[in-house]
C-alpha cells in the first residue's frame, strides 16, 4: 500500500515536519502539546497517528511547500523563510501562512564585510550577493531598483565574500554570531522570520477540514497559554482598582465575593511575566494570599 498517494481522497490529516533540524524538534513538541502521538514507521519518514487521524510526513524542510502545493499533504510546518522564497519563485501557488508559530526565530538580512561604510541599498549596484533565498534577493533588489548580481549557494554562504565569490550575502541570522566570526555586519532586514504552520490557500476536503479545523483550535490554546499563568488572589475592594492595573498583560479577571463583599477572592490569565517583583508590587497595592499557577491546557 502507499502511504502517501495524493488520491483518492483522503479521510486522514497529513502534516509534513521537518525530519531532522532545528525546527523538527519543536515542531513535534508543539503537535505533543496537542495531545496527538504517532507509531513510528520503519523507515521514520511517515507515522501514522495513533490517537487521531493525523499522520506525520518527516521530510526536508525545502519540500514541505511543495508537498502542500500537490495536495499530498494537507499541511506543514516550516520557516517562513522557506515558503515565501518558494511562493516568489512561482507565478501561483495553492500554499500559505495559516498560523506563525513562535519558534525557530530568524530574519533574513543583507551582510557586508564590516569595514563597508554602508549608507544605502545602492551601493550593491554592480556587486555579487551571495544568497539561499535568490527570489526573495532578487525581489528586494528590484524594489530597490538595484542592479546587482545574485550568486546562487547552498551553504556556507556567509564564507563567500571571504573567499572571493561574492561582495555582500543575504542569510538567515539569528544572534549574529556567524556574521561576526566571517567578518560580516547586517545592514538591512529582508523579512522577519519563525516557523509557520502551513496549509493550501483552496479549501481542504470536508473530511480533512474538520480534523484541521480541531487541530487549529488546539494549537490556538496551546500558543495562547505558552507563557501564561493563573494568577489568584484577594484584595479588599478599595484595592481592586490598583491590583487589577498592575496585573501583567491579563485577560478577563473574574472575582467572587468574601468576608461579607468586602474582600474579592479574584482569579486572572496573565501573558506577561508573573515575576516575584510584580508579585510584591501586587501585594504593596492590597493583594493577599499570592499564588501563580501553571496553565496546561485551554480552550476558547
Ligand atoms: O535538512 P533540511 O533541508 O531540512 O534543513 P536545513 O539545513 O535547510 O534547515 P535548518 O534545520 O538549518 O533550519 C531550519 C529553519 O530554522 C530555517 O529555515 C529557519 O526558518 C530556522 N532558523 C532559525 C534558522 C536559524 N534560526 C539560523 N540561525 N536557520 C538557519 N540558521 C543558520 C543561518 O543560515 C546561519 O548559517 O544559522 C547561522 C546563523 O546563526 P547565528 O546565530 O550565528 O546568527
Ligand atoms: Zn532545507
Amino acid at each position: 500500500m502507499n502511504l502517501i498517494s495524493a488520491s483518492p481522497r483522503r479521510d486522514r490529516l497529513r502534516i509534513a515536519i521537518q525530519k531532522n533540524g532545528r525546527l523538527s524538534e519543536p515542531a513535534r513538541a508543539l503537535l505533543g502539546s496537542c495531545g496527538l502521538s504517532w507509531r513510528e514507521s520503519p523507515d521514520k519518514l511517515f507515522c501514522y497517528g495513533d490517537n487521531a487521524p493525523v499522520d506525520l510526513l518527516l521530510v526536508r524542510d525545502d519540500d514541505i511547500p511543495g508537498l502542500i502545493d500537490s495536495g499530498l499533504c494537507d499541511l506543514g510546518i516550516v520557516g517562513r523563510n522557506v515558503l515565501c522564497e518558494q511562493a516568489s519563485e512561482r507565478e501561483s501557488a495553492n500554499f500559505r501562512e495559516w498560523r506563525a508559530l513562535g519558534f525557530g526565530l530568524c530574519r533574513l538580512a543583507l551582510a557586508v564585510p564590516q569595514e563597508w561604510d554602508w549608507h544605502a541599498p545602492t551601493q550593491l549596484l554592480g556587486k555579487r550577493i551571495a544568497t539561499s533565498y535568490p527570489a526573495l534577493t532578487r525581489a528586494w533588489l528590484r524594489e530597490q531598483k538595484v542592479d546587482a548580481e545574485v550568486v546562487v549557494l547552498n551553504g556556507s554562504v556567509e564564507i563567500a565574500p571571504r573567499l572571493g565569490q561574492a561582495d555582500a550575502i543575504c542569510d538567515l541570522v539569528s544572534s549574529g554570531a556567524t556574521l561576526s566570526a566571517n567578518q560580516l555586519k547586517p545592514v538591512c532586514d529582508l523579512l522577519q522570520s519563525e516557523a509557520v504552520l502551513t496549509g493550501p490557500v483552496t479549501e481542504l476536503d470536508p473530511e480533512l477540514a474538520e480534523t484541521a479545523q480541531m487541530l487549529l483550535r488546539r494549537i490556538d490554546g496551546v500558543l495562547r497559554i505558552r507563557d501564561s499563568k493563573l494568577l489568584m488572589f484577594q484584595a479588599p475592594r478599595s484595592a481592586v482598582a490598583d491590583v487589577l492595573r498592575l496585573l501583567p498583560d491579563a485577560e478577563a479577571p473574574t472575582s467572587f465575593p468574601m468576608d461579607g463583599g468586602e474582600v474579592l477572592a479574584m482569579q486572572a490569565l496573565c501573558h506577561g511575566v508573573v515575576s516575584w517583583q510584580r508579585l510584591e508590587e501586587l501585594k504593596r497595592a492590597g493583594a493577599r494570599a499570592l499564588m501563580v499557577l501553571p496553565v496546561e491546557r485551554m480552550l476558547a
